[in-house]
């Protein structure tokens, strides 16, 4: 199934008046404080996000799932999925696949495949958190960290293999997400089991080619109850340098503990340069994986506070990875990831709003309810009009959700891939 231009433009003539009334209105403000609105308009058209494959059933990899029918089965289907995504959002232009459940059978099909659905392969991810078919070394007790050579070696070579099959797409990034760690106390030697994970990621790190980097994934807890080898964004930090300068943190909304300040740990990293990914997700409690922007967006807008700060300002950090890391169990996948870059668009936009010269003066002046004032200005401001112009412009829709529905996307997938869903086994 896909979604065919002609489509999308003549399902956008409904509602065209009233953007361009909302549009101009806004517009008009934005010119008088002095906003290049151009400039945003193009910024949000660039800024491309990842969609990764397993975000694309309902529930995710995680605890009961529930099927929304029309599930993508394969890595092709897959690839249409987020081709739909993409048409209409003109935001989801790349897919992050997990190895071992994509691995393609036929590379040259799939690449033309993505690129006919105006995809790139973005991080390939490894997986040493399951045990494999057939597979001789068991994780259940860690992988990279463990205390046998036999089972860090077999996880080792499992990440030289996904690099191999990243290569093959035209992937330029391996992630590394562990979920190594104990569940009580007294069962892990702390140094030992990060001295292995090191030992290991350079290992890893040798092989990775030139041009690639690799970017290490940190999280405070679960599956692991009592302590994680890479528990957060200090040991990932070190870990990184550890291995040289193509590694890089990764940062994953989710996973951090309550209240912490993720947007100042954004701003440090970027600082050194080593800011290389970033998983966008919400959350109310832990790594819930909730849709952006549905629990926290204020929070949100304050992290691409600093993200556009340290794309202005810091040169030494590489263009982040983006990517979406949330699925629920209870909606429309699709729809769930439309929402999510809609949050993302929305609040990165308001960021760009933010009168950063102005900003830096109240700082210095100590102004702080000025300094405040700057920021939710910004953020008060209702940007969606410009988010609908940034994808009108590319052909996208006006309004991705209502779109969704009037073209009955849902509808025709189940007609096409049937009622069974592989997620559920149903
Ligand atoms: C597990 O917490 C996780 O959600 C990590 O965020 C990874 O990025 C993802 O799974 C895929 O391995
Ligand atoms: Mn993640
Ligand atoms: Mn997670």
């Amino acid at each position: 199934m896909k979604i065919e231009k002609e489509q999308i433009l003549s399902d956008n003539k409904k509602d065209i008046g009233v953007h361009e009334e909302s549009f101009d209105f806004l517009a008009n403000s934005l010119d008088r404080k002095g906003v290049d609105v151009h400039k945003v308009i193009k910024d949000l058209s660039d800024f491309q996000v990842a969609i990764p494959s397993w975000a694309l059933g309902a529930g995710g990899t995680r605890f009961g799932r529930f099927s929304y029918y029309g599930e993508p089965a394969n890595l092709e289907q897959k690839i249409n999925d987020v081709g739909i995504l993409h048409a209409l959002t003109q935001t989801a232009g790349a897919i992050s696949l997990h190895i071992p459940w994509d691995i393609p059978e036929d590379y040259k099909a799939i690449k033309e495949l993505a690129t006919a659905n105006g995809l790139v392969f973005d991080a390939v991810n490894s997986n040493t958190f399951q045990d494999q078919k057939n597979a001789k070394e068991s994780y259940k007790f860690g992988s990279l960290s463990n205390t046998s050579k036999a089972v860090r070696d077999q996880a080792i070579a499992h990440n030289n293999e996904v690099i191999k099959i990243g290569e093959k797409l035209g992937s330029k990034s391996l992630t590394v997400w562990l979920a190594d760690g104990s569940n009580f106390p007294g069962q892990h030697n702390f140094q030992r089991a990060l001295q292995h994970t090191q030992d290991s990621l350079q290992e890893i790190y040798a092989t990775l080619p030139e041009d690639w980097k690799l970017f290490i994934e940190y999280k405070p807890y679960e599956p692991n109850f009592y302590s994680t080898v890479i528990q957060d964004w200090g040991t990932s930090f070190m870990l990184a340098n550890a291995c040289g300068e193509k590694a890089y943190t990764l940062v994953d909304l989710g996973h951090h503990l309550p209240n912490t300040n993720i947007e100042q740990i954004v701003s440090t990293l970027m600082m050194q340069g080593k800011l290389g990914g970033f998983h966008f997700n919400d959350s109310k409690y832990g790594d819930d994986d909730s849709t952006v922007g549905s629990v926290k967006p204020y929070a949100l807008f304050l992290i691409f506070n600093e993200l556009v700060y340290g794309m202005n300002n810091n040169p030494q950090n590489p263009y982040p990875a983006w990517m979406i890391d949330a699925s629920h169990n209870i909606k429309d996948p699709l729809e769930d990831l439309i929402q999510s870059l809609e949050a993302i668009q929305e609040a990165y936009a308001k960021a760009l709003l933010v009168d950063q010269e102005q900003l830096k003066l109240a700082q210095e002046k100590h102004d702080v309810v000025l300094c405040q004032e700057i920021l939710q200005q910004a953020y008060r401001t209702d940007v969606r009009p410009l988010l609908e112009r940034a994808r009108l412009n590319v052909g996208g829709a006006l309004h991705p959700i209502k779109a969704y529905r009037s073209l009955g996307v849902r509808g025709n997938l189940i007609q096409a891939r049937g009622k069974h869903s592989i997620a559920t086994g149903l």
